[in-house]
């Protein structure tokens, strides 16, 4: 005889045979698109003014040069690592604009242009890249682990889905103070592998805590295609576990992930708990400077995605609909290679390391005895030998 222990969860839930067809999650969570391949879009979805729309558009631009500059950089030995978001501007960009700014951004450590969006200016992130003395990290932080206070940014957050629990305190803590403010928290896919996705989601929807969990589904955890990640055949769905919103949005398409964002602010703010957002794009370049693709993935894999550019996408829809033509295109790139390239000579102005004393600075709010000595023993040794504060020195 079989306990019922024993028993299959699909006997003893016969619906569950259902889910366990292939595809069923993925009608359930539809593909939410607005950008059309013939570059149309229903008016009625078009959340923007053309001046907005083409104002995100070059933010995106920006956002692309900037990336392939910096790669270019790290490659010549001017800064020590990057990591981008080839590919994934739409995301990011349809994202950020879809809160408001009194809302915290949790970033991961590819959202840099969320950061610009709230007014971090360049050449400040440029300083961070070079973690020289206008670094508002103070060079502690490896290259692209910026923060922005004034924006309401929060610093880049490197170990996997910590992020989303400070997001998720953040937010309970702001609830409480009667602040009005919704938390964005940004992650990979794979980051909903890890357990504080779990102990994040899962406390947000149950104090029904405002925060919009914005998953980038790039396909990718460095080598481990989305495939070997989980066995669930979307992201989105994993909200149901928990008992919260979730949708599923193609994160190439900026204004599908804007309305999206917008309606699972507006839920939030009603008091309504949180979402998760499954952003469905691409990571177009390696993981970061440290990797090469080519070890794991085929190249034609990649050129299926780059026919879904996020930026060619929105240009055709700009250009259609008549908000740009091929003159202001070229001409907005044209600002966009000398604001670049301005703000690029201005940060490699500045001394290229920050000043000594701050090395002592921020653990106290008045430095010990003992560091006030070890600073002026460091001051000694660098006088005696300039190597010392040198650290790009490979000397002997
Ligand atoms: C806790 C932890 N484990 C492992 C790593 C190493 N690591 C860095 S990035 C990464 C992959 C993350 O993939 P995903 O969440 O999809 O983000 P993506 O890089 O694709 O944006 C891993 C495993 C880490 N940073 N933190
Ligand atoms: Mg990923």
């Amino acid at each position: 005889m079989r306990r019922e222990h024993e028993v299959s969860p699909v006997a003893r839930h016969p619906r569950l045979a259902e889910v366990d067809q292939p595809g069923f999650f993925l009608r359930e969570f539809p593909l939410q698109t607005v950008l059309r391949d013939d570059g149309t879009a229903d008016p009625a979805e078009v959340p923007l003014a053309d001046a907005d729309l083409v104002m995100l558009y070059r933010w995106m631009v920006l956002n692309r040069a900037l990336d392939e500059r910096m790669i270019t950089l790290q490659r010549q030995g001017r800064i020590g690592f990057y990591i981008g978001s080839i590919g994934e501007e739409a995301t990011i960009f349809g994202t950020a604009a879809g809160v408001e700014t009194r809302d915290w951004i949790f970033p991961c450590y590819r959202e840099h242009g969320a950061a610009l969006l709230r007014g971090l200016p360049l050449v400040t992130y440029l300083c961070d890249l070079f973690g020289n003395a206008r670094d508002v990290m103070k060079g502690r932080q490896m290259p692209c682990h910026e923060a922005w206070r004034p924006g309401r940014f929060a610093s880049i957050s490197s170990p996997i889905a910590t992020q989303i629990p400070h997001a998720v305190g953040a937010a309970w803590a702001a609830r409480l103070k009667g602040d009005d403010m919704v938390a964005l928290a940004y992650f990979g896919d794979g980051a909903t592998s890890a357990h504080d996705f779990h102990t994040g989601l899962n406390f947000a929807a149950l104090r029904k805590i405002p925060v919009i969990f914005a998953c980038r589904n790039n396909g990718w955890a460095i080598s481990v295609p989305r495939e070997r990640q989980t066995a669930a055949e979307t992201l989105a769905q994993k909200a149901l576990a928990y008992g919260m919103h979730g949708e599923r949005v193609d994160g190439n398409d900026l204004l599908a992930v804007l309305n999206a964002t917008r309606r699972a602010r507006a839920r939030a703010a009603a008091g309504e708990g949180p979402t998760l957002l499954e952003c469905v794009t691409y990571r177009l370049e390696g993981h970061s400077t440290s990797d090469d693709p080519r070890a794991y993935r085929p190249a034609d894999l990649v050129e299926t995605w780059k026919r879904k550019d996020p930026l060619l996408r929105m240009r055709r829809f700009l250009l259609r609909r008549g908000a740009l033509d091929e003159a202001a295109d070229a001409k907005l790139r044209d600002e966009v290679r000398e604001e670049l390239q301005r703000a690029l000579r201005e940060a490699e102005a500045f001394p290229p390391k920050p000043p000594l004393e701050t090395l002592f600075e921020d653990v106290y709010a008045e430095p010990l005895r003992q560091q006030r000595e070890q600073l002026r023993e460091l001051e000694a040794a660098v006088a005696a030998d300039p190597r010392v504060g040198n650290p790009r020195h490979a000397g002997t």
